[in-house]
């Protein structure tokens, strides 16, 4: 099996020092805990920086932490005091982390803190070469780590690399606010696989592609830099019987007991996060205000915990976010107080899984209103902790898990009057009710699991892989060039199908009206000068073009992407029967389209009709397409037609009718014994797939294909082409 390097910035184990010991505790943290339960079932390999910076270890505390970790399967990577300050409390949590929040005003654009978040990249990188093997899987975990899939590529293109990240992927027009956003961009896309935890990251980072570099992606996939690498949704699960056993646990049993005595009768509402300015907390206490404002009823009936668990604190605005929580907390503290009672219980520190789980079983209600939020695996957790069923989850809309738990009451987390609301409908809410939503939203989280998102995503990531092996570019070495004519020499039956534009037409000229200079067409005589040889042009173009073009050389012909066939000299056929009717239907709709998207048009062929975005905006051409592609499934489905998205375009034309099934009626001509197959875009492929096993198919440029090699050129088509007849003749 496989070994599985997960990389993250932090081990799951804090290492700390203590005069002269050094202990090891488990990590905090959404990450660490999800990621545990995966690192235990498989032969995993954890690297990560230890928590703890080299300037305050010597050579032999080093020695012992490597000792200790590598019990644990942990491998650390040591950074000095500076390293941290500048990579990780400055790049990290005071460009990034701002910014994939769409917090752009706390952002900070500072070269120095990025040129140490490019170095302490490095230093993993060499640190995972150095312990890589073949066969393993790389998992590279979030924001910290998003130049280390490219920076592994280079040095090693065969390596098998997901990346996952944690956060959000801002709206484009946030992330081009970055300096350095094409290199970072760059950085993600030397994975094999990017996975995100909801479907508008993956749009968002699609989008940037898009914008930045031009890349359009095909449900998913994208071709970059001549490798097909893929980007998909995994909303992460949890441990899901930890929380829901947990209350079994005699610690949890006996916190459970205590709580339950201090509390009494009033009802809890629980919140829990670290102290950070995404989660909502101030918005939070002023909505809890509100309530009591409006709703003096519950006054000495309820109690909000709220845990803030200490973070980031020498970053300033967290330092500032810290004072206005405590002056807050105290604030409505000392208006709504009695001699018994204080409206708010708040802790400022982490606190042990035993109490968690106590106040997760608990809380009547849980209050979770981030303003921004990746995932977020509270809310998870508190209806997993809730084996009885009773409970009510508060959820912000901001959250991605808002996504998957449409049974919780999901709010807006700026909107007061809304939250307000919303506690007292939870606090009234029947038992029934509650059991019912709980035991939904149960169900779906025991069978996403964290184990079963890791799953997911490393098969994906094998899949990946073996279709990069399927659709990867073959270089035409000296040898295969060889092989070639030798046996073009040997053969009786050839057949030549030949694209036209991009393969024998340069792809500066695509798509422009040019004709056959001299030298194609003096080729083409000399190829069918030779009785042996078949030569058959496959284009896209329209069959009048074609004639015209090739009215005085007697050589095969397909026209609009396999619709028409010609075999002798004017004559014409359709490869099968085909209608005309359909076009009364469709072609409004993409008139419409024309409308809406300035820089469209539309191309009507004989037996189709072509959408083409080309001059459009490029991210504005691409939601349309898709729009337009999805209407237009929905219109086609009885009418016996194919929607195509191709390059640029998006084509309707009979179903049946490709490049592939059009080879196909030349190849059952005769019995050939050597076939050549040259095309250079996407319609090219179906007829690389229908060839025969023994046939050779070439695609030009460095693009993936099923062909069997790759050119550079259409300057090279015309000296194989003419290598091949020098040899023969
Ligand atoms: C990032 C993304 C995404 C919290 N306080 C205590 C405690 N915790 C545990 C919780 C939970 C985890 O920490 C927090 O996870 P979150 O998902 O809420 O948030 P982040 O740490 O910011 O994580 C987030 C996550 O990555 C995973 O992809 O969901 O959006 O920001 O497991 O239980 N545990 C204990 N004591 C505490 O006081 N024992």
């Amino acid at each position: 099996m496989a070994r599985i390097l997960i990389v993250s910035n932090r081990l799951p184990v804090t290492v700390s020092k203590n005069k002269d010991k050094i202990k090891f505790l488990p990590s905090a943290g959404g990450l660490a805990t999800g990621m545990s339960s995966f690192h235990q079932n498989y032969d995993c390999l954890w690297i990560g920086w230890p928590g703890i910076v080299k300037d305050r270890i010597n050579e032999k505390g080093i020695k012992e932490i490597i000792t200790k970790l590598e019990r644990l399967n942990n491998y650390p990577v040591f950074l000095s005091q500076s390293q941290i300050q500048a990579y990780y409390n400055g790049f990290c949590n005071k460009t990034i982390w701002p910014l994939f929040h769409s917090f752009t005003q706390y952002a900070v654009y500072q070269n120095s803190l990025w040129d140490e978040y490019n170095r302490v990249n490095r230093i993993f990188c060499e640190v995972i070469l150095n312990i890589v093997r073949p066969d393993d899987i790389i998992w590279v975990h979030d924001y910290q780590l998003m130049l280390l899939p490219k920076m592994l590529r280079e040095k090693r293109p065969d390596l098998t690399i997901g990346f996952f990240l944690h956060i959000p992927f801002p709206p484009q027009e946030i992330y081009r606010l970055l300096p350095w956003r094409e290199k970072i961009l760059k950085g993600i896309l030397g994975a094999d696989l990017i996975g995100f935890h909801t479907y508008d990251y993956v749009r968002n980072f699609l989008d940037s592609v898009l914008r930045l570099f031009g890349d359009e992606s095909n449900m998913g996939y994208l071709n970059y830099q001549n490798r097909i690498l893929k980007v998909d949704t995994f909303p992460m699960g949890i441990d899901y019987e930890r929380f829901s056993s947990s209350i079994h646990n005699p610690d949890t049993k006996k916190e459970i007991k205590k709580i339950g005595e201090l509390i009494g009768e009033k009802k809890i509402i629980l919140s829990i996060d670290r102290m950070d300015y995404t989660k909502g907390i101030v918005k939070r206490l002023e909505a809890y205000e509100y309530f009591l404002q409006k709703n003096s009823e519950y006054l000495e009936k309820v109690i909000l915990i709220m845990i803030v668990v200490p973070s980031r604190a020498r970053v300033k605005q967290y330092q500032r976010l810290k004072e206005q929580v405590d002056e807050l907390v105290g604030e409505i503290n000392g208006r709504y107080a009695t001699i018994g009672w204080s409206p708010i219980r708040y802790l400022f520190r982490s606190i042990p899984f035993y109490e968690l789980t106590a106040l997760y079983y608990l809380a009547d209600v849980a209050l979770i209103t981030p303003l921004k939020d990746g995932m977020n695996l509270v809310a998870k957790e508190f209806i997993a902790t809730k084996n009885n069923g009773k409970g009510v989850l508060i959820l912000s809309e901001m959250a991605g898990a808002a996504n998957e738990m449409g049974e919780a009451l999901i709010v807006n987390p700026n909107n007061r009057e809304q939250i307000s609301w919303s506690i007292k409908y939870a606090l009234n809410l029947s038992q029934e009710i509650q059991k019912k939503r709980n035991r939904v939203m149960q169900k779906r989280l025991k069978n996403y699991h964290v184990r079963k998102w890791a799953d997911d995503f490393k098969e994906s990531l094998l899949q990946v892989k073996s279709m990069q092996a399927e659709f990867s570019v073959k270089d035409f070495s000296l040898k295969n060039r060889l092989k070639i004519i030798e046996d073009y020499q040997k053969s009786k039956n050839r057949l030549f199908l030949l694209d036209y534009d991009g393969t024998l037409i340069p792809t500066t000229y695509k798509f422009k009206k040019i004709k056959p200079g001299k030298k194609i067409l003096s080729i083409i005589q000399q190829l069918i000068q030779d009785k042996k040889n078949q030569v058959v042009i496959v284009s896209g173009r329209g069959k009048d073009i074609l004639e015209k073009w090739f009215a005085d050389i007697d050589i095969g012909l397909v026209a609009g992407h396999g619709t028409w066939l010609r075999e002798k000299i004017g004559q014409w056929k359709t490869v099968k029967p085909l209608s005309n009717k359909w076009k009364n239907q469709i072609k409004p709709l993409l008139e419409l389209y024309v409308n809406r998207t300035p820089g469209s048009f539309i191309e009507e062929k004989d037996y189709s009709l072509v959408w083409h975005y080309i001059k459009t905006d490029p991210s504005f051409g691409r939601i349309r397409a898709l729009e337009l592609k999805s209407s237009l499934l929905y219109l086609t489905s009885n009418l016996n037609l194919e929607v195509l998205h191709g390059e640029k375009v998006i084509e309707i034309k009979p179903t049946g009718i490709n490049k592939g099934v059009s080879a196909d009626y030349w190849i059952s001509q005769k019995d050939w014994d050597f076939i050549l197959a040259i095309g250079d875009d996407w319609s090219d492929e179906d007829t690389f797939q229908n060839i025969p096993d023994f046939a050779y198919s070439i695609k030009v440029g460095k693009g993936s294909s099923l062909s069997k090699y790759n050119i550079e050129s259409s300057i090279e088509v015309l000296s194989l082409l003419k290598e091949l007849m020098g040899k023969s003749i």
